[in-house]
């Protein structure tokens, strides 16, 4: 792969409105990035394997829940520094900003949000600093989009419940320690429970095959009758709001990194376009070129105004789920938009490994597909606005 040479475009000055430890934030994480991930990513994406050497850095950084606070482990930032993270390392890559926005909104965030105080002296501290990763199990193979109907489920045995049941599609499943999961109790109401890797009849089978998000691990989570204390069972949210408040938090960091692959998309792009000489001129001096770049930084900068004010807003925790969604579908949008246009301009070069964007086209279509398909996105922001549900 080429040298990372990436600058990020600011045609706003929107970092006028970022604080000092914003910035310091942006710079450490961009530069572990350049350093860490840039070199190493497309290797591993195109053996299909996930770089677990970089978990003990993505800790020491504190991209694994940064919102947690300190007293567990955490580093106690703001909502708009965990998206200035997770914008870095999804510029990097998709699969990277996947396993650290499910070990912090997926895993640490119920925990801490919904846990017990011993859930969370337990489990927190070790989350963060990745010594312990966990996966997030939701969906299920006849339950995507509506997780209301899920199958899996516990029945009460006294000390312990077991849990029966299967998830697919889960990121990180394949080496996680410990798996946060959906499951309805004896009265078929949702809740969340904590499993752990080892307790007898619980396997997380590898799904192969992927052509995207190729260097993030995925499996299923398989229940055979599996023993699980009832200490394990998260007792503060019982609903489908329990896991639904989790995707908020993942959405969030997911509406600003995709962002970052359409930065990414965008620089490579505009600096190809400047070097590339056809007809005796850069292909950047033709008229075509210049639509598509400058489509490319008009759509940019209103995703940064979008989601920089989502932050301003869940930091005063008044993001609405909706306002969520607008901007996860928006941003998803532009990336896979921008990533289209930008391969375009790279000629035959833009589909190989040498550079990142045939990459990112390739991730962006399950970042639009999980957490939340574009169609489910434009049907919660429909709903908001008219009043009427048209899920069902
Ligand atoms: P509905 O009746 O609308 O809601 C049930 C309860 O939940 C509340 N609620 C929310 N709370 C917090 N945050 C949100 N985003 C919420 N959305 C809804 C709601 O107020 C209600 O509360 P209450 O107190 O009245 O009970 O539920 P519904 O069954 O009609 O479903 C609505 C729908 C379709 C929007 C929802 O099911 C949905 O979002 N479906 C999409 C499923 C999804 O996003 N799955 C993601 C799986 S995890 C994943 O993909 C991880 S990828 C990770 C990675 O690698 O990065
Ligand atoms: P379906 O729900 O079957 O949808 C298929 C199509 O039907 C979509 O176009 C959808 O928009 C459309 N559709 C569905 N309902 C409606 C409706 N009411 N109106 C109009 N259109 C509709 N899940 C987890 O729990 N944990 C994870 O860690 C996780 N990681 C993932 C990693 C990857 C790489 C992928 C691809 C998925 C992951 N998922 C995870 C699952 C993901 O959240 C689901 O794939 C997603 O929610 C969609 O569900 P589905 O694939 O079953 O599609």
């Amino acid at each position: 792969m080429q040298k990372d040479l990436y600058q990020h475009p600011d045609y706003y000055l929107l970092d006028e409105l970022l604080t000092d430890e914003h910035k310091l934030i942006r710079d450490a994480v961009r530069a572990y990035v350049k350093k860490e991930i840039s070199p190493i990513i497309e290797d591993y994406a195109q053996r299909a394997e996930f770089p677990k050497q970089i978990i003990k850095g993505l800790g020491e950084l504190g991209c694994f829940g940064p919102f947690v606070p300190q007293e567990y482990g955490g580093p106690g930032l703001d909502y708009i520094s965990y998206g200035i993270m997770m914008q870095e390392l999804e510029r990097g890559d998709s699969g990277i900003r996947s396993t650290a926005s499910v070990q912090g909104s997926l895993v640490m965030y119920p925990i801490y949000t919904y846990g017990s105080e011993e859930q969370k002296k337990k489990y927190l501290p070790k989350l963060a600093t990745g010594e312990l990763m966990g996966c997030f199990g939701l969906t299920e193979p006849n339950f995507g989009s509506n997780p209301a109907g899920m199958l899996t489920n516990f029945k009460d045995a006294g000390d312990h419940v077991i849990l029966n049941g299967s998830k697919m599609w889960i990121s990180n499943a394949p080496f996680a320690d410990i798996a946060v999961v959906w499951a309805k109790n004896p009265e078929g109401r949702i809740q969340g429970l904590i499993v752990e890797r080892g307790m007898e009849g619980f396997t997380t089978p590898e799904t192969h095959g992927k052509w995207s998000l190729r260097a993030s691990a995925t499996g299923e989570l398989v229940f055979d009758n599996v023993k699980v204390p009832k200490e394990n069972i998260l007792p503060n949210v019982i609903g489908l709001k329990g896991p639904l408040g989790c995707l908020s938090s993942a959405r969030f960091g997911i509406a600003w990194g995709a962002l970052g692959c359409a930065m990414d998309c965008y620089d490579t792009a505009l600096r190809y376009s400047q070097q590339r000489i056809q007809f005796d001129k850069p292909i950047g001096a033709f008229q075509l070129t210049q639509k598509k770049l400058a489509e490319m930084i008009t759509e940019i900068t209103k995703g940064q105004l979008l989601v920089w004010r989502l932050g301003v807003l869940r930091n005063e925790h008044r993001a609405t789920p909706e306002q969520i969604s607008m901007a996860k579908r928006n941003s998803c949008e532009t990336a896979i938009t921008i990533a289209r246009e930008a391969r375009q301009i790279l000629g035959g070069m833009g589909i190989t490994g040498e550079y990142s964007i045939m990459r990112h086209m390739m991730n962006l279509e399950s970042v639009i597909t999980y957490e939340g398909t574009h169609d489910i996105h434009l049907l919660i922001t429909g709903q908001s606005v008219t009043g009427f549900n048209a899920f069902k």
